[in-house]
């Protein structure tokens, strides 16, 4: 039986891809396990039947058998353990890949949704002006340091990993910032990765949501 996952059922941001989900479907894709889909609302998100699943009424979650998961780097890491592609076999490599996918969730994810947060949360409070250059401040010091490791390679460690896919999953959010454009080696590492075919059929799949959600609606 495949696997099944949670997606929302409509989108806020239109299918550009920047729901969780997007990063399971692309490890999905990058190891060649075929899954279903099931489309919850934000309503059916805060019910029993979905916080068993999720103890705080999100989305993304993965069953399969007996297991559930819940948390997008839990489940790219399962997927990674248990399929081969998206983790070396050598020991030390594996363990480095593995930090990369710690160090996108730890350190770069946190500065890059706070400064998005504010910017639609916080853009009509008194402290807004004063405090979104602090937060940019932070989103640009962590890219800086990331751009300054990636240099010329095209991937954070040898072969592309979980790691890469990780990371990319994290700055793809970094995109409609326009931030990104700054560190032209970061935007051109996002680009590779969003070259991959199992990017591409993963995007395809959740842009297919939002349109058939628009069309019935
Ligand atoms: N740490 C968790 C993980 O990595 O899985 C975070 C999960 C999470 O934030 N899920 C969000 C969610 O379910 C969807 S992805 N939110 C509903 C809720 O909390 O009630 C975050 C997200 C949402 C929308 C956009 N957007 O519109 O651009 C981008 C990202």
């Amino acid at each position: 039986m495949n696997p099944t996952i949670t997606a929302f059922e409509s989108s806020p941001d239109r299918g550009r891809g920047l729901a969780r989900d997007m990063r399971v479907r692309w490890a999905l894709e990058e190891v060649g396990q075929a899954y279903e889909v099931r489309l919850v609302s934000f309503a059916a998100m805060k019910q029993p039947a979905h916080l068993a699943l999720h103890p705080f009424g999100q989305i993304p979650t993965y069953e399969e058998g007996e297991l559930a998961l819940f948390e997008s780097g839990a489940i790219v890491f399962h997927l990674a353990q248990t399929r081969p592609g998206l983790l070396p076999g050598e020991a030390n490599a594996r363990a480095r890949a593995i930090t990369w996918m710690f160090a996108a969730l730890n350190t770069v994810e946190p500065p890059l949704v706070e400064f998005s947060m504010a910017k639609v949360f916080e853009c009509n409070k008194p402290w807004y002006e004063q405090r979104q250059p602090m937060l940019e401040e932070r989103v640009r010091k962590t890219l800086g340091l990331l751009s300054s490791r990636l240099g010329e390679a095209d991937w954070l460690d040898g072969a592309f990993s979980a790691g890469d896919l990780m990371m990319v999953g994290v700055l793809f959010r970094a995109k409609p910032t326009g931030i990104l454009d700054d560190y032209p080696n970061l935007a051109a590492y996002v680009a590779r990765a969003e070259a991959r075919p199992a990017f591409r059929q993963a995007f395809a799949a959740q842009l297919a949501v939002f349109e058939n959600s628009r069309a019935a609606g």
